[in-house]
């Protein structure tokens, strides 16, 4: 059968080309005339490891194509983004995106075709999906009425792959498979088994969407845990990397590391999610979110205090993605800081990122410009690693020793 993957991005363009592989015909859909543009000519937009190749093998043989209009398909797979409304605490998750992906696909649907939804969305979104197709589509059936096959089949199975790693995890992370029904569960089950390797387990498709919420909301209050840590070992003059190491020789103890805050489109966001739809009960997680939302200011608090010992303060800030050995500025903290550092003027600010090849607008408007990272280094006074790339990583003591050094990721 033919698979559709609507939204052709980190996580759809990955699992598209996955598909394609394991010899299913794919038909990609993206509503950005460029991104389908390139992807035909076999070059992924994205920048993931390994991926490169496999477009080019999938796509000269034929197997994925890319479009901006849906056509009919066997499977629709949705991999749009959920943004949050309006940044932090007051936002509102955005589901214009998915609604939108819904849409465009109503008009080709037929009896019995498979919907999923692998964008992170939440509680009750899946149903609503189901809700407004039905509306678009009232000659077709759809859950929970039909358990019959003519039924349109509605299911939430969320992506899990971390970026950097995805054509592997796409294949070996078990996935959790929420039916509107149980057939639902069912059908979206043997489509990802096609390329899955590891378990799939069914739900019902609210349990799944809060189960993804759940994993990044856990990763992100073990995050604040090692960030409240680290402020409080700052406080006490203790070496907050020294006391980690040593709480982790405990058998049951396994503290994450802190670093300038969190970042990325998933952790800095879908924890907001629970506590927008159960903001009395979600207590930790939204303590949790303001902790690692706070760590920033924090990081830029101390390069001022450690600036001040300068006269003329030439700061390399080596880093901009949200973590390492990529090129993914969202929600970065990197990023945060360096604009907090140029906007209090706290020095000349001597920007490297050496996976990207213009600044983000936000950054260029203050004035800054990218740097080379040897020169950077030799230039500056005040080193602030905010990125532990392995290129990074490689530098001498000898090159530090003069200077100031702020190392946020506790690598040097
Ligand atoms: N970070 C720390 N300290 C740590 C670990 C991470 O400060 O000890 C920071 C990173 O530097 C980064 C942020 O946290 O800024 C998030 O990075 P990450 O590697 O923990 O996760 P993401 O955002 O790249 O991907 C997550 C993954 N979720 C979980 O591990 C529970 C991934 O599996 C999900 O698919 C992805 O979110 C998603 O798309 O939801």
């Amino acid at each position: 059968g033919r698979v559709s993957v609507i939204g052709l991005g980190y996580v759809g363009l990955p699992a598209a080309a996955v598909f394609a592989e394991h010899g299913v015909e794919v038909v990609g859909v993206d509503t950005n005339p460029e991104v389908v543009a390139c992807i035909n000519r076999g070059q992924p937009h994205v920048g993931e490891p390994r991926l490169d190749a496999l477009l080019r093998r999938v796509v000269e043989a034929g197997r994925l194509r890319a479009t901006t209009a849906p056509e009919p398909a066997d499977a629709f797979i949705i991999a749009v983004p959920t943004p949050l409304a309006r940044a932090g605490e007051a936002g509102r998750p955005d589901l214009s995106h998915v609604e939108a992906a819904a849409r465009a696909i109503a008009p080709v649907l037929s009896a019995g075709t498979l919907v999923v939804v692998e964008s992170t969305v939440p509680v009750g979104t899946t149903e609503r999906v189901a809700t407004l197709l039905a509306g678009l589509r009232p000659d077709l059936t759809f859950p929970p009425e039909a358990g019959e096959a003519a039924s349109v089949q509605v299911a939430h199975c969320p992506e899990r792959v971390l970026p950097g790693q995805v054509l592997h995890e796409v294949v070996h992370t078990p996935r959790v498979i929420g039916g509107l029904t149980r057939r639902c569960a069912e059908r979206a089950a043997s489509l990802y088994r096609i390329m899955a390797q590891g378990e799939c387990r069914l739900t019902d498709a609210r349990t799944a969407e809060l189960a993804k919420l759940a994993e990044n909301a856990y990763r992100d209050v073990n995050i604040a845990f090692a960030n409240e840590l680290s402020l409080i070992c700052d406080r006490l003059g203790i070496d907050v990397w020294e006391l980690i190491a040593l709480a982790n020789l405990h058998p049951r103890v396994d503290i994450l590391q802190p670093g300038p805050g969190v970042g990325g489109h998933c952790i800095a966001v879908d924890p907001w999610f629970i506590v927008a739809a159960s903001p009395e009960e979600a207590r930790l997680i939204r303590t949790a979110r303001q902790v690692n939302d706070a760590k920033p200011q924090h990081v830029c608090a101390r390069v001022r205090d450690r600036a001040a010992q300068l006269k003329r303060p030439v700061i390399a800030c080596l880093g901009l993605s949200y973590k390492k050995d990529i090129d993914d500025l969202r929600e970065s903290p990197a990023v945060e800081i360096v604009r907090l550092l140029a906007e209090e003027r706290v020095g000349e600010l001597l920007v490297v990122e050496p996976h990207i090849a213009a600044l983000p607008p936000e950054l260029a408007r203050l004035g800054l410009a990218l740097h080379e990272f040897d020169q950077a280094v030799e230039r500056a006074n005040l080193v602030l690693l905010l990125v532990d790339h392995g290129r990074f990583l490689e530098v001498s003591r000898d090159t530090l020793k003069d200077k100031i050094v702020v190392d946020t990721r506790g690598v040097w």
